[in-house]
């Protein structure tokens, strides 16, 4: 496989100006027709190589939230990542040398398409969207992150997993050498997630690669993080080497550090505590510190989209 150097990525394959505006005429042109032929953009993720900068072609979400965001500060500086230490602000000071790029993103298991993929070409056939989202933390912390990312349901749909394929598990970079986090433990790496294709397929879950309009810091996880919105932040793996369609359930870092007080599914969920702490309300980061909790809403509030995933299961069992 040619891996492209990022350096290597000419200007002309980013979304130029002129598609942008020729592709604001096209929806105009749709409106004026009646509305009916809001086909889906031909835009193309990129990403460029280079810290801070910002991301061309983003498009708004109608699932984003209207709550106010946190300040970029707030949510570059105050993070979980145990891989750069358990501190929170330790991802911020310890992850500042890393370099995420090149980067590849390892597809394997039930599905139709399979491979090893540059970044760039990993995110190339998506669109860029803007989502907004409240985000809880199982420690009762929360902030509201303008994400910019990829949908996960689009790409699993490019993939095209089998009928075998239950679940798909995620896998970060386990690099001793550029993450100083591994080498203390605290955690099985390489750090672990998944999700139930139906979960993983759902309209809300984003692999995020930027925030605030910018490339994804690497406190935040670069450059390619999950996002799923009414689950426990720790589902939200960060800097992803690996995506594999499953039969079986796979296993996941905190199930598998602490199987009492962390499950599978981790949906926020106010009626069901932790084992050492309540999960009644939560503490906006950034509100204060005289400001009181907030409640914390099933499912992260998120509920019409996805309490139907979950009908008839026991989510005092399968937390
Ligand atoms: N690889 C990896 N991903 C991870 C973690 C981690 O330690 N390692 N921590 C998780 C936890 S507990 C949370 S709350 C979120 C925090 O994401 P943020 O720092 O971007 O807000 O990342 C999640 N993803
Ligand atoms: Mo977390």
């Amino acid at each position: 496989m040619l891996i492209k150097k990022p350096a290597a990525i000419r200007p002309s394959e980013i979304t130029s100006e002129k598609n942008y505006l020729n592709r604001r005429n096209f929806i105009r042109a749709g409106a004026l027709l009646g509305g009916s032929i809001l086909a889906p953009s031909a835009m193309s993720a990129v990403v460029p190589d280079k810290r801070g900068a910002k991301l061309a072609g983003i498009r708004k979400s109608r699932f984003s939230t209207d709550e106010t965001p946190n300040s970029f500060e707030d949510i570059t500086t105050y993070n979980n990542y145990y891989e750069f230490g358990t501190g929170k602000s330790d991802p911020y000071k310890n992850a500042q040398d890393f370099d995420p790029l090149p980067w590849t993103v390892k597809v394997e298991g039930h599905a139709e398409k399979t491979g090893t993929f540059d970044f760039a070409d990993f995110i190339k056939p998506f669109d860029l969207e803007e989502r907004i989202y409240r985000m809880r933390c199982v420690e009762a912390w929360s902030m509201v992150i303008p994400w910019v990312g990829i949908s996960l349901a689009e790409v699993i749909k490019h993939f095209r997993p089998t009928s075998k394929a239950k679940y798909v598990a995620f896998e970060t970079l386990n690099d001793r050498k550029r993450m100083p986090g591994i080498r203390r433990g605290s955690l099985d790496w390489p750090y672990r997630e998944g999700l139930t294709i139906a979960e993983a397929t759902n309209p809300l879950p984003i692999l995020a690669v930027g925030l605030y309009g910018q490339v994804l810091p690497n406190q935040n996880g670069a450059p390619i993080r999950l996002v799923v919105p009414w689950k426990y932040g720790f589902k939200g793996i960060k800097g992803i080497v690996r995506m594999r369609f499953t039969e079986v359930r796979p296993e996941t870092s905190w199930n598998m550090a602490q199987a009492r007080e962390y499950g599978f599914y981790a949906n926020v969920n106010p009626n069901v505590d932790h084992p050492r702490w309540s999960q009644a309300r939560e503490r906006r980061i950034g509100a204060g510190l005289f400001a009181s909790k907030q409640p914390t809403l099933m499912f992260n509030g998120y509920g019409d989209e996805v309490a139907h995933l979950y009908k008839g299961l026991d989510l005092r069992r399968n937390y």
